[in-house]
């Protein structure tokens, strides 16, 4: 196991009930990714991660409401409630969370102007977090991913790892989707497609 690492995206509290994002059965995954967790030589969590005013919040675009969608230089972006503001208690991990074990966490979406949904590309689907580069010289090949969302941030992030060229696995147990207009079929079908194992 010693070319796999557990990808752990997301397991914060905005993303659990009583958060500000709040995905049905959030707080469910957290068993589970322990389980994984003990499991695994290498464990890499990401964590979304916004400065206040961030350009994903509907809050930020006058007369726009969550869940509504903008054009941004980039492309469609959904607008979601503000959530994972750097340094609140929203964007803390779950407390329950044994993450003790992971040697690096990769923050995404603290740029104002863009989202990231992916542990490896921002959503100009161009500017790279740096994963993928700490991961190959690290000597890692396989990826298995777990946490929130799974239409959201797992998916884009298991389907950028295949275009970077690592097998990859979603643990569809360790996940819960916020199905947001049909996204978690969608998204199911675009991981198939990428060639993302779904267990
Ligand atoms: C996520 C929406 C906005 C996720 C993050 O973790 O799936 N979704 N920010
Ligand atoms: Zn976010």
């Amino acid at each position: 196991m010693a070319d796999e690492a557990l990808i752990v995206i997301d397991v914060q509290n905005d993303f659990c009930p009583g958060g500000a994002l709040a995905v049905a059965g959030g707080d469910e995954v957290v068993p589970v990714i322990n389980g994984l967790i003990e499991r695994f030589d290498h464990v890499v969590l990401t964590q979304d991660w916004h400065p206040a005013g961030h350009s994903s919040f509907a809050s930020s675009h006058p007369g726009k409401a969550p869940f509504e969608t903008i054009e941004m230089p980039y492309g469609t972006q959904t607008l979601w409630p503000d959530h994972c503001v750097q340094g609140t208690k929203g964007a803390a991990f779950h407390d329950g969370l044994s993450w003790d074990r992971a040697e690096l966490v990769i923050r995404k979406g603290f740029r104002k102007s863009i989202d990231s949904y992916s542990a490896f590309f921002e959503n100009d689907h161009e500017t790279p977090t740096g994963l993928s580069g700490y991961l190959r010289e690290r000597g890692i090949t396989r990826v298995t991913l777990a946490g929130l969302a799974t239409d959201f941030c797992v998916a884009y992030s298991a389907i950028d790892a295949r275009r970077q060229g690592f097998v990859a696995t979603v643990i569809l147990e360790g996940c819960r989707a916020i199905d947001l207009g049909g996204s978690l079929a969608a998204m199911t079908a675009k991981m198939k497609e990428a060639g993302v194992t779904l267990v």
